[in-house]
């Protein structure tokens, strides 16, 4: 595991100035505080930051604001902008403050193009670069042409036929997405290939994707399992190319996968992008959606609704299992509250609190579960407490309550640890049990 955060404080030395939107509500104070980790996940130096009305449609900010900031800033190399920008206000600002200016998807494409290793990932990021700028670019190209507010085709007489430096110029845009679409379609059929036959060999293996929102510890939870190295770092998005890795849970080999995190208020193309990896990595008996269990309660369910969304919207049909991690950070009091909490807005989920770093035993045992079962019949002594231990333990199909003995008829994964624990527990109780394979 290398954990890079102090050599990239240190990289971090490109300056900017930050434009916020003034915060009006709960979201947009929790969107600026990310804001604030994208720009140190992406190496900037903040030397100023302002917070604005964001009440003009043209420039997003109050123009009026702007222009003092303008004035007060001097010459700014870099201005970020910490909400997205419609085409027309990027360009806006641009030339209003003559310097380069970035929103936040540009800011989110330029890491995730910094994280890139394979070509897919490199291919998927132009493909999301060109939608985002193609708007753009076709805007200056006509401010350039001083042709601002007009549309190309209503001037379409005025550069003869085929010379229309905006035709020439879409022309290109489309070969070119074209062009990467093409060549995704190509990887992802070798991928499609690379899975089935990887299915083919261990029909009986079982297929475990880890997702959920940036930086909650998807790839320490992948290293725990599986005993690997991957990257692990506080900075957002330090994974960005899925891995699959494996591990034994005795006789069972167990694949599994760590993807790219969610983050809020990403614009659908940019998912679009990613979809075919997405899905890919999706494609699992079990989905395990891991959560931040040390941050507070209100963010902690904001990026578990934003995971959950962004799952429904690849839409794989699958087992879902909330996994809250870093509970080495909690106190057993607040860990409760964060569990009652969750399973408050996310019934019928099951939750289990693990630490990645060192403490997965509890998921282990959840995954262990999904073993082929083996059917019993187990009689016991009335006893309310044994029953819900069953209920916690072990898969119950059915039961009859009669006066003297209470039966069930349960299933285990592993026979011979559950009987074991089943008969442990009755013997703290002071019951009696009889357990039949049936
Ligand atoms: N204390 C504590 N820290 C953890 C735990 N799990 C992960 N972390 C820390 O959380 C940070 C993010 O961990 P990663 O595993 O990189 O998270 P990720 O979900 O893979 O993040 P991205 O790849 O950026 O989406 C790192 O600083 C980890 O050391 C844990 O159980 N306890
Ligand atoms: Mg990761």
């Amino acid at each position: 595991m290398q954990e890079s955060d102090t050599e990239n404080s240190q990289q971090a030395s490109r300056e900017c100035v930050l434009l916020l939107p003034l915060p009006l509500d709960e979201r947009q104070k929790f969107l600026n505080k990310e804001m604030s980790q994208l720009l140190r996940s992406a190496r900037y130096f903040i030397s100023k930051e302002f917070m604005i009305n964001a009440n003009n449609s043209k420039y997003l900010f109050s123009y009026h604001r702007l222009q003092e900031i303008h004035y007060e800033i001097n010459k700014p190399t870099i201005i970020i902008i910490g909400s997205h920008l419609t085409p027309k206000q990027g360009v806006n600002l641009e030339n209003l403050f003559e310097c380069k200016v970035i929103d936040k998807f540009d800011l989110v494409l330029e890491i995730f193009a910094a994280r890139a290793m394979t070509e897919e990932s490199k291919l998927q990021i132009d493909l999301a670069r060109l939608k985002y700028e193609h708007p753009r670019e076709r805007l200056r190209l006509m401010h350039r042409l001083g042709l601002d507010g007009a549309w190309h085709t209503e001037r379409s007489g005025f550069w003869g036929t085929g010379e229309n430096p905006l035709n020439i110029f879409e022309a290109r845009m489309t070969r070119t997405e074209s062009r990467l679409k093409n060549r995704l379609a190509e990887l992802s059929k070798q991928r499609e290939k690379g899975r089935f036959s990887r299915k083919r060999h261990h029909h009986d293996s079982l297929y475990v994707s880890i997702v959920g929102y940036t930086s909650a510890g998807k790839s320490t939870l992948l290293n725990s399992l599986t005993n690997s190295q991957s990257s692990v770092s506080s900075r957002l998005f330090e994974t960005l190319d899925t891995r699959i890795r494996s591990f034994k849970l005795e006789d069972l080999k167990v694949f599994i996968t760590d993807t790219v995190g969610f983050i809020e208020d990403l614009p659908t193309f940019l998912i679009d992008s990613f979809k075919s990896t997405l899905e890919e990595s999706l494609a699992a008996d079990i989905l395990l959606i891991i959560v931040d269990g040390s941050e507070p309660a209100e963010y902690m369910l904001r990026k578990t609704r934003v995971s959950i969304q962004t799952i429904n919207e690849i839409n794989p049909q699958n087992y879902r299992i909330i996994v809250i991690n870093k509970i080495d950070l909690l106190a057993d009091r607040v860990l409760e509250k964060q569990l009652k909490c969750l399973k408050s807005h996310f019934p019928g989920l099951p939750i289990v609190p693990i630490a990645a770093i060192n403490d997965i035993q509890p998921l282990i045992f959840e995954i262990d579960k999904f073993r082929p079962k083996q059917r019993f019949r187990c009689s016991y002594s009335p006893s309310y407490q044994f029953r819900s231990f069953c209920y916690d333990f072990t898969c119950v199909e059915h039961e009859t309550f009669e006066n003297s003995d209470w039966e069930m008829i349960i299933s285990l994964r592993k026979p011979k640890y559950g009987i074991e624990m089943l008969k442990h527990r009755a013997q703290k109780l002071g019951i009696k049990i009889q357990m039949e394979s049936i």
